[in-house]
């Protein structure tokens, strides 16, 4: 397949005022990152200003710069991991760094100053990333196929055979230019062949990509099956309290970092929607994921066990169970009893993934465990690299949250960066929304989406609305009209998608299994624990303490916000309570009303999204707009289908006409 080279494709600039920096990089420490580092540099430097930018061992080293014009590379040990800081004095440009990664980072930098044609001549900016693990999850099967994947096939798997060519390069380029330093390639879904990836039929390969990903400073993952003890190695359990299990994984692990030394560890979904775990032999999560973590931890590997526990055979009559309160639930009890090397990943909401949820209340309950947040760029839920919808926004919002954990440094951003709770095997993952499509991700604007998330990981004074920009300006070009029309749609996908789809906090109401499509009952009656419980009068789940206590969970006062009709923010309303259509929300509206005006206006959006994107397509890459085109065709014909669907069912429930008395069926 062919690939394109995202916003790494560079453009030629005529007119650049500052080449003269650009002339030669000065080096004096070397390794492999450094290496990278230096051919980025030069590549860039080649195809955008056209300079063949020479590479000078420099001996003196730090601030003994010749004032020769050129770029120097200096180390600086007062300058945090992976982060750099980069200034012009004179002729000169300087980027100092605390470690290899860091010189990767800040030529990535610098070379987003040329892709945006902006000057170098006093820059002078210093950042030093906060999140510890900045990683990608693939869903990836080894057959090829991606679950919840929108853009083709895999790239790394292919008829059970591991793929490693010019591909894996590029990707790892594209992910180290965004500061992402992990991956797992693999599907939490670890089954048939994949549970094989540990064995000697994939070392050879597996080591193959983690030394390309090594050059780019990205450390290789693997999903891990928890049955494995028995699948691969015949034993009859795979209890973790059990000696000649744990000895199998010891022993295995020895094999497994003896052929891929650069191992970073293993992620492991267990319990869950059918997957082994130690529930089958009464033992807890804690038992299951330190078996693991003592056997790797000789190898300074991490295990990163997924929170995402629930009951997925829950009676729709029962209205007792809460599948929101499982995480909370399965893992607060056992918060401390995790080892070191353990992180448990958490996804953001309680549920899973849908366009509008509360942030779980696990982040603000746990107080002795290393946590990393999980968020989805993939679009399962938000339209499938069909409709666009620019995620990080919601993930800036989720960031930023406070979950009065603590009195100070309580946000999730400070508890995922090791802040909170001074703790540093900590991060955030995103489940990735790549394939192998030529453009990456499906829907050209879905690119905005990987680049953004490893942005804001990174970077933590960086604004969604920034990021988009500068997306749009490294993959498009400078023309000020197509900058503004593509930042604006991006930044107003996300509540255009909101207002045609599930409303107010209630998710789902998706075709079941491919999660595409309006269906409002398509989970009612279903046994994943996901209902809106609407009838002739009224629409949402109690989850107050009168109902199934859900909003209680939460540290104080987000408990007695959610606990109360009166304070429950209007989007999370349907969410925390079960309300008539009638009840008025705090916009002024009726329930009902809500849900008809911001239907009728997500479909005039989406319109609007379109007439706008083609006033600008004069700006766009031919090939771009015109994969664009029949996806944004899909993105109106679904709004419409779910605008007419949504609104005739709750019409029909409630009896209640529109007051603007606009088409219902
Ligand atoms: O809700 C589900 C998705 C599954 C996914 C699961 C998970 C990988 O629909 O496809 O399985 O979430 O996060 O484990």
């Amino acid at each position: 397949m062919e690939y394109e080279k995202a916003w790494l494709k560079y453009h030629r600039l005529s007119n650049y005022k500052d080449c003269t920096f650009f002339c030669c990089i000065y080096v004096r420490e070397s390794d492999l990152v450094i290496e990278t580092a230096i051919k980025e540099l030069q590549l860039a430097v080649k195809e955008i200003l056209g300079i063949d930018c020479d590479r000078i061992h420099n001996p003196n080293g730090r601030e003994e710069y010749n004032m020769n014009s050129g770029i120097y590379f200096v180390a600086d040990q007062s300058i945090q991991k992976e982060g750099y800081h980069i200034y012009a004095k004179e002729q000169v440009i300087v980027i100092q760094a605390g470690d290899s990664k860091g010189f990767l980072y800040g030529v990535f930098e610098l070379i987003r100053y040329l892709q945006r044609n902006q000057s170098v001549r006093n820059i002078d900016y210093k950042m030093e990333p906060d999140i510890p693990y900045r990683m990608l999850n693939h869903w990836d099967n080894l057959d090829g196929s991606i679950e919840r994947g929108y853009a083709g096939n895999s790239f790394f798997f292919q008829d059970n055979e591991i793929m490693v060519n010019e591909r894996t390069r590029m990707y790892a380029r594209l992910l180290a230019s965004v500061g992402i330093n992990a991956t797992v390639i693999n599907n939490v879904n670890v089954k048939d062949c994949a549970t094989d990836l540990i064995s000697d039929m994939y070392f050879d390969k597996l080591r193959a990509m983690a030394s390309i990903f090594k050059e780019y400073g990205i450390q290789l993952f693997l999903s891990l099956n928890f049955a494995a003890p028995m699948e691969l190695g015949g034993l009859h359990s795979a209890d973790p309290l059990n000696e000649e299990v744990r000895t199998w994984w010891k022993e295995k692990m020895v094999e497994v970092y003896q052929n891929i030394p650069n191992l970073g560890g293993f992620l492991i979904k267990a319990d869950s929607e059918g997957r082994p775990g130690p529930f089958t032999y009464g033992r807890t999560h804690a038992d299951g994921a330190n078996m693991l973590a003592e056997a790797v931890a000789p190898f300074e590997g991490l295990i990163i066990w997924r929170c995402f526990v629930y009951n997925c055979q829950q009676d729709w009559r029962d209205k007792v169970t809460d599948r929101a309160r499982a995480g909370y639930d399965n893992f607060k009890p056992l918060d401390g009893k995790f080892l070191d090397n353990v992180i448990l990943q958490i996804k953001n909401g309680p549920m899973d993934f849908q366009v509008r949820e509360p942030i779980t209340p696990l982040f603000g309950a746990l107080h002795h465990t290393n946590q990393m947040l999980e968020v989805q760029i993939a679009q399962e839920y938000t339209g499938q690299q069909k409709h666009i919808c620019y995620l990080i926004p919601m993930f800036e919002q989720i960031l930023q949250f406070h979950t009065y954990l603590q009195d100070q440094k309580d946000t999730i951003r400070e508890i995922i960066s090791g802040q909170a709770l001074n703790q540093k095997n900590c991060g955030i993952a995103a489940v990735a929304n790549t394939g192998n499509d030529s453009n990456w991700t499906g829907h050209d604007l879905a690119a905005a989406n990987l680049y953004g998330f490893g942005r804001l990981a990174y970077q933590k004074d960086c604004t969604a609305e920034d990021i988009a920009r500068e997306w749009v300006e490294v993959t498009f070009g400078s023309n000020k009209e197509m900058i503004t029309t593509i930042t604006d749609i991006l930044m107003r996908s996300w509540p255009i998608y909101e207002q045609y789809t599930a409303p107010l906090g209630i998710g789902w109401m998706v075709n079941p299994n491919h999660h595409y499509g309006p269906n409002v009952d398509g989970y009612e009656y279903d046994r994943w624990g996901t209902y809106h419980r609407a009838d002739h009068l009224g629409i949402g789940v109690d989850r107050s303490e009168r109902g199934t206590g859900y909003a209680i969970t939460y540290q104080e006062p987000l408990a007695s916000t959610y606990n109360s009709v009166e304070t429950c923010p209007d989007e999370l309303l349907l969410f925390f309570h079960h309300v008539s259509y009638t009840h008025i929300l705090k916009s002024g509206k009726s329930v009902i009303q809500h849900i008809y005006d911001t239907h009728f206006d997500g479909v005039e959006n989406v319109e609007n999204m379109m007439k706008a994107l083609d006033k600008i397509k004069e700006y766009l890459p031919l090939a771009v707009y015109n994969r664009m085109v029949p996806r944004l065709e899909e993105q109106l014909r679904l709004a419409k289908e779910w605008r007419d669907q949504i609104n005739t069912y709750f019409y029909r429930k409630s009896g209640i006409i529109d007051t603007k008395n606009r088409t219902i069926y």
